[in-house]
């Protein structure tokens, strides 16, 4: 797979299966091409372990007993990619004007490698020029003191450890502003809003042990190969010992397919893969409402069925309903007979826990067939087949990401998701539970220590006796508020705690526009991108220590924590030389620029700085259940569980029930014209095997067949056909709604795949470009990133709006 983007780049067959010797083989090509000094290699043995670091790719859970390597070929990247020995330095910065640099891909600029000195803007020569530490905290809160709290936004990138993170929300409060967006307001939004309403908990309740204790998973919208690949071995362990594993997705990915575990030599020498999924739906993108409606309709009408014909305890054959009202009902019926079910739904689980049981049921009664399969792209069978399944199992894990959440209806994706669960009860039990694949290594964990935008969710009385001052009480920005901000004027000061924040968002030009119109933009950093070559008036990069780094400070080598996917939280110590001698760390230089900005607040920033165990005892001080014992038990094998209620079937809803929330519609409605809409595919953007969100590794990916470029658009074949296309055509892609705004991108290929007619998808960040600012989840705010209406016309041929 290639480093580079090519001429004439290759698009073929992807692999059937994950991991294997291509996993192997990427892992040690970045290891050499990043010159990742000899310890490497034994640095990544202790990735993921109790004694170890923390991976700084995913936020997969890491287990009590780990493997021996406890990586995955994406984990092994992002290591490489931090401990390189490659150097955007002084004398690059010397180099090259940000004017020239604003031609750079994304690959290129993260690959000069780790910045090294914190850097001012000059305005004369267009640089990043040198500066000492002190003038530059001096002159940022020099400059956030001349503004007005409401117009100053700290955002977060899911990067930053618990510690760094509750330091940052702390001198944001203190200066005055609620403006704290995240990465996650991109992401898991859509389950931070729903979950609660749903089941009172603002995280997924799944733990690792559910993996051991169900015996099926239903797996929605997350591509585990790329990911979370760590989590291939808890599914394949979960194969091996029966659990039927049954997949929504529009695109056949691999690792939902077949898994060579690049860890067991049999597999590796054979050849011999797993399968992953038992039954793999390819959904339309959005069509998950649909879908979830139909297994929820196959199993209310099929327990009614039951009931109407009197049997209450199903036994042998003769249970079939007396007066079936279809075929596929009896079907059903009768096969649940078979497997001696008492009754198809958990009626008591229902009466007990839920509320909203009813409406929802009505509903789903109310759907016409039809209208769920051309909404969902799957059939009746197809639908009814999964819930055969489900109503099968006596505990069933219900696993979803980005497919679901990334959507103008993502917090309704998130009910169906926890509505299909309650109707068996298959929540708060060994192996039934909820699990939201998060992303960012530490991005849940933010959360929990304040990073919000939303004063309800922290702890405000807190940490105001704490330190003695006055939170602000206003709604702070998300995203997308924040962006509105900018692009208004209101906002005029962006500080960046890690990400790519330019890059990640929707609305990509307009946004480039008037982020040169900040007064101030401070960046903090360990890789050069594009956020930071496009700056405002006054731009500061300052780079730190990554968490694979040996931290020294006055009391000795620090230890920092994340919290996982599974809500567990874990302490990580960096092993790796920094990459400086000047950086400083994120905890050091949040002090610096809040010692040099605040004028009220007591908070003793020097002696946390000192000794991280301080700002541990801190957090614990503030969320006292939740950090119990926090410092004394940073260490123990398979992490700190945080309390979840909802994982004992408490539910801190309002009515302390577990509720069914009825989606009001299957389907967005998008303001497209009838008359033209015959042309418009609904696109997803995806993640390639060789990026980290904005972060390119490289321009393949082995798994879809991809090899020298990222400018590509996946299409169902009967589409390309049907819009007169031939694969490997050069088209752009336009917009289809919102027209008042042209958006397009240009010069992509066209790359046949086995998706859903209807469908297309590209890559996250170079399609960004397209999508509106207000194309969002109307509660969430969450960019719908995985469905958007375009249209496509060959490369310099506009289409037709
Ligand atoms: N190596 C690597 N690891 C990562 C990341 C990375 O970029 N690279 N990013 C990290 C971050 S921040 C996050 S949030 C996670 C993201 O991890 P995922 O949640 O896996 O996100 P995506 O890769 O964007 O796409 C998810 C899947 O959703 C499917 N999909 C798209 N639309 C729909 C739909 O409407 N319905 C259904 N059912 N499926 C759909 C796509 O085909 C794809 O397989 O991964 C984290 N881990
Ligand atoms: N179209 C589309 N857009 C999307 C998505 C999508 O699926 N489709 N996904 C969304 C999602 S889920 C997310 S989470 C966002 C991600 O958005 P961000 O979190 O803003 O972006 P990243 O690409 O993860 O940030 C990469 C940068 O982080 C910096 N960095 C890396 N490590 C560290 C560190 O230890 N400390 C500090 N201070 N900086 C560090 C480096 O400079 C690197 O260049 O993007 C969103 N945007
Ligand atoms: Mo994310």
């Amino acid at each position: 797979m290639s480093a580079r983007a090519k001429t004439h780049p290759k698009i073929g067959k992807g692999s059937h299966a994950a991991g294997g010797w291509g996993a192997a083989r990427s892992t040690g090509e970045i290891l050499l091409r990043e010159h990742v000094p000899r310890s490497g290699p034994s640095l990544l043995a202790h990735q993921n372990k109790a004694d170890g670091y923390m991976c700084v790719s995913c936020a997969w859970a890491k287990p009590a007993k780990p493997h021996p390597m406890e990586f995955c070929e994406n984990g092994a990247k992002a290591t490489a990619w931090e401990v390189t020995s490659r150097r955007a330095d002084r004398g690059f910065f010397a180099a090259h004007t940000l004017h020239e640099l604003e031609e750079w891909s994304d690959h290129d600029l993260e690959e000069q490698g780790r910045l090294t000195h914190p850097m001012r803007w000059n305005s004369a020569n267009d640089k990043y020029e040198p500066v000492s530490w002190s003038d530059a905290f001096e002159e940022i809160g020099r400059e956030l003191r001349a503004l007005a709290p409401q117009q100053v936004d700290f955002y977060t990138s899911g990067r930053a450890s618990l510690e760094t993170a509750y330091m940052y929300q702390l001198f944001a409060r203190i200066f005055g502003s609620n403006n704290l967006p995240d990465s996650s307001n991109m992401c898991h939004e859509s389950s931070s809003v729903a979950l609660p309403e749903s089941i009172g908990s603002s995280v997924g309740t799944a733990m690792l042990s559910d993996f051991q204790n169900c015996d099926c998973i239903f797996y929605l919208a997350q591509n585990v190969n790329t990911s979370s690949p760590r989590m291939l071995h808890d599914l394949q362990d979960a194969v091996d010992r029966g659990v039927k594993i049954v997949t929504f997705n529009p695109l056949r990915e691999p690792g939902l397919e077949r898994f060579i575990n690049p860890q067991m030599p049999s597999q590796m020498l054979t050849g011999h893969s797993t399968p992953i999924s038992s039954e793999y739906y390819q959904v339309r993108n959005g069509g998950d409402i649909a879908a979830l409606f139909g297994v929820c309709k196959a199993l209310i009408e099929a327990d009614d069925a039951l009931k109407a014909s009197g049997i209450s305890k199903v036994a042998g054959s003769d249970a079939v309903p007396k007066d079936p009202s279809n075929a596929a009902t009896v079907a059903f019926a009768a096969s649940m007979a078979a497997a001696d079910t008492r009754h198809v739904l958990d009626h008591d689980f229902i009466q007990t826990h839920t509320s909203g049981f009813e409406e929802f049921a009505d509903a789903a009664r109310g759907y016409d067939w039809a209208e769920l399969e051309q909404v969902s792209g799957l059939s009746r069978e197809q639908m009814t087949q999964a819930a055969n399944t489900y109503a099968k199992a006596e505990a069933v894990l219900m696993i979803y990401g980005m497919g679901l959440t990334q959507h103008v209806m993502g917090v309704q994706n998130v009910h169906m998701v926890v509505n299909l669960a309650l109707l068996r009860g298959n929540i708060g039990k060994p192996g039934a539970n909820i699990c939201a694949v998060r992303g960012h290594s530490n991005v849940q964990g933010q959360r929990t220590v304040g990073i919000t935008e939303k004063p309800g969710l922290a702890p405000l009385d807190k940490l105001s006796e704490l330190y003695a001052f006055e939170p602000p009480t206003w709604e702070g920005r998300s995203t997308v508020d924040t962006c509105k901000a900018i692009m208004q004027g209101e906002a005029k000061a962006f500080v960046s705690l890690g990400g790519n924040f330019l890059r990640a968002i929707p609305e990509t030009q307009a946004m480039e526009e008037a982020w040169r119109k900040l007064r101030l933009s401070v960046q903090i950093a360990t890789k050069l991108n594009r956020s930071h070559v496009v700056h405002g008036e006054i731009a500061y990069l300052l780079p730190c220590l990554g968490r694979l780094e040996i931290d020294e400070q006055a009391s000795g080598p620090q230890a920092v924590s994340i919290e996982s996917s599974v809500a567990h939280f874990h302490g990580s110590r960096g092993r790796a030389k920094p990459a400086s001698n000047e950086l400083l760390s994120e905890p050091a230089i949040i002090a610096g620029i809040a010692k040099a900005t605040l004028t009220k607040g007591r908070v003793p920033w020097d002696e946390w700085v000192g000794d991280y165990s301080k700002i541990r005892d801190a957090i614990e001080r503030t969320y006292p259940e939740t950090f119990r014992d926090f410092n004394k038990r940073l260490f123990q094998p398979g992490g700190i569980p945080r309390p979840v209620p909802a994982r004992q079937r408490k539910f801190a809803t309002s009515n302390k029930k577990a509720n069914f929330i009825t989606p009001p519609r299957l389907f967005p409605q998008f303001d497209i014209d009838p008359a033209a809409a015959g042309d418009v595919l609904n696109l997803a953007t995806l993640r390639s095997n060789d990026q980290f969100n904005t972060t390119i590794y490289g321009y393949g990916d082995r798994y879809r067949g991809v090899d020298g470029t990222r400018k590509v658009v996946f299409m169902n074949k009967d589409d390309i056909e049907q819009l007169g296309f031939k694969d490997g055509d050069v088209v752009d892609l336009t917009t289809a709604i919102d027209v008042a705004t042209t958006r397009r991108v240009t010069g992509f290929r066209i790359a046949r795949h086995d998706m859903p007619k209807g469908c297309c998808a590209a890559y996250y960040p170079e399609a960004n470009p397209l999508f509106p600012l207000a194309h969002h989840d109307a509660k969430a705010k969450t960019p719908s990133y995985k469905l958007l209406p375009v249209r496509v016309s060959l490369s310099g041929v506009a289409s037709p709006s």
